[in-house]
């Protein structure tokens, strides 16, 4: 080559040039082929087995360059939410932090259309103050997706350290994040609603009747006004602050839904952090589930190596990640884009 072709001090210096582009092709380039695995494991520790997936994973959707995209979520400040909420403490329903916290949501929605849906629970314990709250995001098109997630934590543990940082932490806070984003934009697709549940937790011992206080009370509210024929999807969140972030795929979720969620997450490049294990899960979801609402449950349920932090006062801010946020957050405005393009 002509430039090499010199006195040998320089041909010596233009091989040596050469070396060095080719570590950093190296450098650049065995990342990226590395991408799509899951996160590796400390050395010496033995990787659980991996579930085998139980259907094929949906073909990922091309993107489209001149289309514009789903707004992203600033997951550095929905951590501080986290780390904000669990300064309350324990959080069960009737107690003056759980109210705190009340009015911690309602503070960062001040000027949004929300509505609270306010009633008594008749619980095993007693009675019980329960306040769904709901900010609306209204849209041009006819329809609404719900995307929820609750702000209670378990009234057996109200004496314990019990903080709920994952467990109902996670989810008050992506919401808080996702408002902050749908904020006074115009909405050239569905309505968005978002709904922090109230009593998701046993008072007792979970069952059908000592468990999702509020879903249940506000799906039947919204069965008899008619609102509920217009919900397009709903995807609630829970415990989707896991550093180790693995989100299940439901059963009794709707498959298509799971699968444009798989695809949204796909085309943001995080679908290894979604659906490589299946469960049965009767979460928030189910009350709209039984009345035939197109729903889907975002779950991560194995907290720490089986699911040992969960309800547990190790569930704290430490186990989590603001990239986990990230991931969940991207994933909800991508699939909130897709399903408006439906
Ligand atoms: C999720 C977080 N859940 C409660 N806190 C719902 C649930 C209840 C999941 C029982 C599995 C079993
Ligand atoms: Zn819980």
């Amino acid at each position: 080559m002509k430039v090499c072709g010199m006195a040998a001090r320089s041909r010596e210096r233009c091989w040596t040039g050469w070396v060095l582009v080719l570590i950093c092709a190296a450098i650049c380039f065995l990342p990226l082929a590395c991408q799509g695995g899951h996160q590796t494991e400390p050395s010496g520790v033995v990787p659980p087995q991996v579930p085998v997936r139980t259907s094929p994973p949906p073909p990922a959707v091309s993107s489209n360059p001149s289309s514009p995209s789903a707004p992203t979520v600033n997951s550095a400040r929905a951590f501080q939410y986290i780390k904000e909420i669990v300064a309350f403490g324990p959080r069960p329903i009737g107690s003056p932090s759980h109210k705190k916290l009340e009015q911690y949501i309602l503070a960062h929605l001040k000027g949004d259309q929300v509505e609270s849906d306010s009633f008594t629970a008749d619980t095993p314990e007693g009675k019980f103050p329960v306040r769904n709250i709901i900010a609306k995001y209204p849209g041009s098109k006819d329809g609404i997706i719900v995307i929820a997630g609750h702000y209670d934590t378990p009234y057996p543990l109200r004496n314990t350290k019990f903080v709920g940082a994952n467990d109902g932490g996670s989810s008050t806070a992506i919401l808080i994040e996702l408002a902050n984003q749908l904020r006074g934009k115009k909405r050239d697709g569905y309505s968005v609603w978002l709904f922090w549940t109230d009593g998701e937790e046993a008072v007792k011992q979970w069952s059908d009747t000592d468990s999702l206080y509020g879903t249940r009370h506000l799906a039947e509210k919204w069965q008899s006004d008619g609102t509920l024929k217009k919900i397009k999807a709903f995807v609630l969140t829970d415990m989707i602050g896991d550093a180790d972030l693995n989100i299940e795929r439901e059963t009794n979720s709707a498959p298509w839904l799971e699968d444009l969620i798989y695809q949204a997450a796909s085309h943001l490049g995080y679908q290894s952090h979604f659906f490589a294990r299946s469960s049965d899960i009767g979460d928030d979801h189910m009350p709209f589930v039984r009345r035939g609402v197109p729903s889907a449950d975002l779950i991560d349920f194995e907290y720490g190596y089986g699911n040992v932090f969960w309800h547990k006062p190790e569930d704290t801010v430490d186990k989590l990640s603001p990239k986990s946020l990230e991931i969940v957050g991207n994933v909800l405005l991508q699939t909130v884009w897709m399903l408006d393009q439906k």
